[in-house]
């Protein structure tokens, strides 16, 4: 009989958590580690609201075997983490970090002797400065050093990890880091920063060459998906609304699964297309990674505006403590329309990020009651089954985060962990939801 106080997926469903280097590692001038773009930025003042840093962040690098007991407490199968370029190269070219290889090859192999099996993002954010000094994601040779990044991960760690991500979050890296600037470098080029959305493409599919050489088994991506409700049924609404669609959704997941832009960003890039980019970007993809967390609403922005767009407050709906909006029907509906259209194009979905932040700490009882977590994972899970009755093939979810960590420009002020971390004393304590999440995990039928 089902468990009907939980979500029910499938047989062989595979649940995992989800993390990023420079978000938990610490460690930040340790054993041979380069600065990374993100070092530099946090260490800019004004760009971090609380002025914090990732120099410590929640120690990781040395407590990797505490938050491994607790993956295996939590009696999931995957953990997603994602490797610090400038560990491995720490000026982002030339011979690999003896040390920093080590450390992940430490990692990997604690992973699998908990029953977690390793899910690496080669990069999540953490650019090695040197090549930001020589134009970064905007120079072109930047894919060709990623290659070789690749190249270096694949020969080390090929056989133990099981699943490839290149790139988390693309979209993210363009718009954030060189089209307005929240995020490191902190470049403000507006439709300038376009070839870095290419250039981090083509990067995409040259890794994925690369690790397949080395013998990867499983090479996906994780891309950032926001549906995008217009504001108004005005023309000019939906219109701004289907451009950043296209910006937003379109530009990464349409070359990556049909080797083409977007009709409407066509013009925009090309001068940055060479001969040959297209087909590298449209590797055969052995799953397909997203990182859901909201809708957002988008309408005209006025004449002068630098961009033809703007955000809308998403009315009606209960927010995290961060303003996001919860919206798990956007979820469900967003997996079957993407299903709908890319069908025999498709590989199998993995939920690759997806969680919420609600920063309550320790009680007096020292009980972190994160009740609103376990109804948004709850709601969450619900939606993904029910897309997958429609016939949709979700494969897994790994849940942001494991634990609390260095939110980029939020610093710590926002709180994704189902473990609460004390900045202070670097103290770990497991929230009601980590205690949920793993009742829900023992409740499945059989679960991989
Ligand atoms: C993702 N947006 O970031 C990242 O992959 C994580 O590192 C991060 O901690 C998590 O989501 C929570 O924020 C995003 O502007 C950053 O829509 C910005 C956006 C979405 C995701």
């Amino acid at each position: 009989m089902s468990d009907q106080r939980f979500p029910q997926l499938p047989p062989g469903f595979r649940f995992g958590t989800s993390t990023a280097s420079y978000q938990i590692e610490g460690a930040a001038t340790e054993d041979g580690k380069g600065p990374s773009i993100w070092d530099t930025f946090a260490h800019t003042p004004g760009k971090i609201i609380d002025g914090s840093t990732g120099d410590v962040a929640c120690d990781h690098y040395h407590r990797h075997d505490e938050d491994v007991a607790l993956m295996k407490q939590l009696g999931t199968r995957g953990y997603r983490f994602s490797i610090s370029w400038p560990r491995i190269q720490p000026t982002g070219s030339g011979a690999a970090n003896a040390k920093g290889l080590d450390f992940y090859d430490r990692l990997i192999d604690s992973l699998l002797a908990s029953g977690q099996q390793p899910m690496a993002t080669l990069y999540h954010w953490d650019l090695p400065q040197a090549l930001e000094d020589d134009g970064g994601w905007l120079n072109r040779s930047t894919i060709d050093r990623f290659a070789d990044y690749a190249a270096i991960l694949g020969e080390r760690f090929a056989d133990r990890v099981e699943h490839w991500i290149p790139i988390n979050e693309p979209n993210v890296v363009s718009m954030m880091g060189y089209s307005i600037g929240f995020h490191a470098p902190g470049k403000v080029l507006m439709f300038d920063g376009l070839p870095v959305a290419h250039h981090l493409n083509v990067a995409h599919g040259r890794a994925a060459i690369a690790l397949r050489a080395a013998g990867a088994a499983s090479v996906g991506c994780a891309n950032n998906h926001a549906p995008m409700w217009p504001a108004s049924d005005d023309a000019a609404d939906v219109g701004a609304t289907k451009l950043f669609d296209a910006m937003w959704n379109g530009m990464f997941l349409e070359p990556m699964l049909l080797g083409r832009y977007p009709v409407d960003l066509q013009p925009l890039l090309e001068d940055v297309i060479k001969d040959g980019d297209l087909a590298t970007i449209r590797q055969p993809l052995d799953f397909y990674g997203v990182n859901y967390y909201n809708p957002m609403r988008i309408g005209a922005a006025p004449e002068d505006a630098e961009m033809p767009f703007e955000f809308r407050e998403l009315l009606g709906y209960p927010t995290t403590d961060f303003g996001w909006p919860i919206v798990p029907d956007a979820l469900r509906e967003w997996l079957i329309m993407f299903r709908a259209r890319f069908r025999a194009a498709l590989p199998p979905i993995m939920i690759t990020e997806s969680g919420c932040a609600y920063n309550m700490g320790p009680d007096a009882n020292g009980v972190v009651d994160d009740q609103q977590r376990i109804d948004y994972l709850d709601a969450h899970l619900r939606a993904i089954a029910t897309a997958i009755e429609r016939g949709v093939d979700v494969r897994g979810y790994y849940t942001w985060s494991l634990m609390d960590n260095f939110e980029w420009s939020e610093g710590f002020t926002q709180r994704f962990g189902l473990v609460h971390i004390d900045y202070d004393t670097l103290v770990r304590t497991p929230k009601r939801s980590f205690q949920w999440y793993a009742d829900m995990i023992a409740a499945q039928p059989a679960h991989d």
